[in-house]
């Protein structure tokens, strides 16, 4: 190695190292023998794809149609424009964008540069942007004017007062009011100096156990192993279109395949604003879509509607569910009602994902969440002690692989937790293996409530609720629904001097906090006193039995 490929090999220099604890050499030549790492970045792959077809339509929104050159071109004049503001390699973004086209034209350019992207989710509010702004140190936000009501030029202000790294607010679209429109930015493209593929690309969120997410390094080369390994699983060929029908920053439809995977593939990416069957159907009609992912609760509404829909959505060849567990019984309807394939996906933005292959016997597919992408996904399932449980129990599922992180985002102190000496990722989730290699999800050991697809952090939603002058204590835990899978329920004793209060009162503080709506608890149940285990903790365990019994 010369020195200039040393200096490649890490060329954000040894903070990088301390910010993300990288995968250790012996693995990384191992997946770059083996053939996973190719050594491509986000923006040489674009790059490529639009010198290989220029004119092929990379992105539809409503009526606009950006081609592969055209996506190349805008991304080189943003790199220019945002280069021009001060944005340099390794520095943190923001990212909070609706599915607009507009998000893959700033991320690509973010890419070129070698910025990292943190991607926020439409949902957000106040106490999450504040965060990711203050904690990545993010020289810059790039919003949507308005949304649903919602004023995120306000919100941005706020938060530039507040942090004082963030120089920049970037909007797409509309009035930027006090900020700079995304539009008014572009300049000639320049020679941009980007990052190597082993660089971190941008930072993921955690669903989180903890009081405030986690950030998830991932870098170029482990992440397009996920993209091209889950386009030769899910059969995505540039004759493929792929409808973005969930929030497109989310790490499912962003990779399992999702729109990154569809441009390795040089295929087509469609916007769906909301991923209701009344504007996606209409959607999958007229842009011939052929694959999609949705979470649980929307792949049964679209079963629903897909029974009896005017709309001809035979295109839809896969239908990907995952982001929660999908029962057995919603699972067998999909076929039949929507006329595709179904495929489960078991993924999290950490790394490993699991898919049902297309060709796995229709019990398999219904009765299993899939199987490793990689054959070096290394699959651990162990007891309360780390030990290997035997074959087909259900245990602890601990990985390791060459595109599982080995570390958060500055957070040593968590990583000794959330990792295993030898680097395995300590998953939380609870899974067996049948004598197919298959994973089944059977349940949870970490402190996570899952909605619906949506992780919620208890401690997260505690730490707000405990804010409130009349309030004591409270404990947050996942009711069993029907519907979502879990909904939330807080438990919360008041201060013994406190008046009485109603639960909508608690639910409007954590509102106003600014926390994304799917965390604000939706039941709140006033007690005096918490279940106890042995040693005198919150016994959740307890609670979640209470709040589950009929009439409860
Ligand atoms: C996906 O990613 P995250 O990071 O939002 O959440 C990961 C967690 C997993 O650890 C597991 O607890 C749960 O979500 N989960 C599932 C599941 N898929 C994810 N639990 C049961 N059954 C499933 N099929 O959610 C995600 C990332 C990439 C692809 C798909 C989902």
């Amino acid at each position: 190695m010369t020195k200039t490929d040393s200096l490649r090999a890490d060329s954000f220099g040894a903070d990088s190292r301390r910010d993300a604890p990288p995968i250790p050499e012996v693995f990384a030549e191992r997946y770059r023998a083996a053939g996973y790492w190719r050594g491509e970045t986000f923006g040489g792959m674009l790059r490529e794809r639009a010198d290989a077809h220029p004119a092929r339509v990379a992105i539809t929104d409503g009526d606009r149609n950006w081609t592969y050159g055209e996506l190349d071109v805008r991304a080189d004049q943003l790199a220019a424009g945002f280069i021009a503001r001060g944005i340099t390699k390794g520095d943190r973004v923001v990212v909070q964008l609706p599915n607009v086209a507009e998000f893959f034209e700033v991320i690509f350019a973010l890419f070129r540069i070698g910025a990292l992207p943190v991607f926020a989710l439409p949902a957000h509010r106040e106490t999450e942007i504040h965060y990711f702004c203050e904690f990545t140190e993010a020289v810059a936000y790039v919003i949507p004017d308005r949304v649903g009501g919602f004023d995120h030029r306000d919100l941005a202000s706020k938060i530039r007062a507040e942090v004082p790294t963030l120089r920049d607010v970037f909007v797409v679209g509309g009035d930027p009011g006090e900020h700079t429109a995304l539009a008014d930015l572009p300049s000639e493209p320049v020679e941009i100096d980007g990052p190597a593929p082993s660089d971190l690309a941008f930072l993921q969120l955690s669903g989180g156990s903890t009081g405030v997410p986690k950030l998830i390094p991932r870098t170029h080369d482990d992440y397009m192993y996920s993209l091209w390994g889950s386009n030769q699983i899910c059969g995505v060929t540039e004759d493929s279109v792929f409808l973005v029908a969930l929030p497109a920053a989310h790490n499912f439809p962003l990779s399992s395949p999702g729109s990154l995977g569809l441009f390795y593939a040089g295929g087509r990416v469609v916007m769906c604003p909301q991923p209701d069957p009344d504007t996606a159907f209409p959607l999958i009609e007229r842009e011939r879509v052929t694959i999609t992912g949705l979470v649980p609760p929307l792949a049964l509404v679209w079963t629903d509607a897909g029974r009896t829909t005017p709309y001809d959505i035979s295109s839809l060849d896969v239908l990907l569910v995952g982001g929660a567990k999908f029962s057995e019984s919603a699972a067998r309807r999909v076929a039949p009602a929507l006329g595709c394939t179904l495929q489960q996906v078991f993924g999290m933005a950490e790394g490993l994902v699991n898919y049902t292959r297309l060709d796995d016997p229709a019990e398999t597919i219904v009765t299993t969440q899939g199987r490793p992408i990689s054959p070096d996904d290394e699959i651990r399932i162990v007891d309360d002690l780390d030990q290997d449980v035997p074959d087909g129990e259900a245990g602890h599922l601990l990985t390791r692989g060459p595109y599982t992180i080995r570390g958060y985002w500055r957070a040593p102190e968590h990583n000794a937790r959330s990792f295993t000496a030898d680097g395995f990722y300590r998953t939380g989730d609870i899974v067996r293996r049948t004598p197919t290699g298959h994973l089944v999800v059977e349940g949870r050991a970490k402190d996570q409530i899952n909605r619906g697809g949506e992780k919620i952090a208890p401690e997260e939603v505690e730490n707000i609720i405990l804010a409130h002058p009349h309030v004591h204590d409270v404990s947050v835990v996942a009711v069993p629904d029907e519907y979502l899978g879990e909904r939330t329920l807080a438990y919360v004793i008041l201060r013994a001097d406190a008046e009485p209060l109603k639960p909508v009162v608690i639910k409007k503080f954590v509102r106003e906090r600014g926390l994304a709506a799917y965390k604000v608890p939706d039941r709140v149940e006033f007690v005096t006193a918490f279940p106890q285990t042995g040693i005198g903790k919150i016994s959740k365990k307890d609670q979640r039995t209470t709040a589950a019994a009929p009439g409860a």
